[in-house]
């Protein structure tokens, strides 16, 4: 019996969310995998690891397709003489992990490019990958501001005023509500988002709000861009699959006693309402998602 101490740990750090955002929960749980691996698991136990970690949390397909690419490798792996199976599957778990966490710097450098000199920018949630792409424009010299929504109930927006202002990044908090106030009275030029799950037709699953955020961008003619490595493309949509939109606890809404709450934690923002999708390979339209995902996810889809 292999040590699955650090699953256990992992899975039940992104239910209780203190890991979270799309991309590190796709590399905590496959750092979680290298370990059993490490330990000697079995395929078998390598599958019951997987089957811990993807059910922590719902919505973010990139959980599932880092643990399931591992599993790919393993299963590639096995047709290896024994001697060396275990040290190659290693070397190309540990490479796929450092892939999947370099990722956001691709994106920061891509993105930082569509950012200019006196722009004003509004997010919502905290997104490492959008906050990359600011910090790098930042150290690019690029001077903007940046309106964050606080994104109840979680109040995300918090960690990216201060992740932004750590980097010098002229940042204001605004609450959700008055998003499409400030961008139109405060000259928005674009919206930058993250992303959990992506659709094959483009559409874009994020933090609940986001939709919201989305169709004030259009009304007022600003720019929305969703900021998203490959891992978070679902290979499942191709043929038809969604994934669940998680619903969280009440308490995160209120305290108050014998009132209905509904808190979804995400919602979907579909691809007409998204000007640009920002990749690790590239900014691509919305509708060309496809292409990347039969490209990406070759391993998982066939031909
Ligand atoms: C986080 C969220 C983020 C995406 C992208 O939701 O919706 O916008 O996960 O984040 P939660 P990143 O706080 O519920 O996990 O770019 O960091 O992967």
């Amino acid at each position: 019996m292999v040590d699955t101490k650090l699953v256990e740990e992992t899975a039940a750090k992104i239910r209780t969310m203190e890991v979270r955002g799309a991309l590190k929960i796709a590399v905590e749980a496959s750092k979680a995998m290298l370990h059993v691996i490490e330990e000697g698991a079995s395929f078998e136990e390598m599958v019951q690891a997987a089957d811990k970690l993807k059910d922590a949390r719902p919505t973010a397909v990139s959980l599932p397709n880092a643990v399931n690419y591992i599993l790919h490798l393993a299963e590639e792996s096995s047709t290896l003489e024994p001697s060396v199976a275990k040290a190659t599957l290693i070397a190309n778990t540990s490479n796929f992990i450092e892939e999947l966490s370099s990722s956001i710097d691709k994106i920061a450098e891509i993105g930082a490019n569509l950012i200019e000199d006196g722009d004003v920018l509004l997010t919502i949630c905290n997104s490492k990958t959008v906050t990359s792409i600011m910090v790098k424009a930042k150290k690019d010299g690029k001077n903007f501001k940046v309106y964050a929504c606080e994104t109840r109930p979680r109040m995300q927006g918090h960690i990216t005023v201060k992740e932004l202002t750590d980097a010098g990044v002229d940042v204001t908090l605004i609450v959700d509500s008055a998003a499409y106030y400030t961008m139109t009275h405060k000259g928005v030029k674009k919206v930058f988002v993250g992303a959990d799950t992506v659709y094959a037709n483009g559409d874009v699953i994020n933090k609940i709000g986001t939709s919201q955020v989305a169709l004030a961008a259009k009304n007022a003619g600003i720019e929305f861009i969703v900021c998203t490595e490959s891992i978070k493309l679902s290979p499942g949509s191709m043929i038809g699959e969604t994934v669940e939109i998680e619903e969280r606890d009440p308490t995160e809404v209120t305290d108050l006693k014998g009132v209905k709450v509904f808190n979804p934690a995400f919602d979907i923002t579909t691809k007409e309402y998204i000007s640009k999708i920002i990749t690790e390979h590239g900014v691509i339209p919305p509708e060309t998602v496809y292409n990347l995902l039969k490209e990406k996810f070759a391993w998982s889809i066939g031909d």
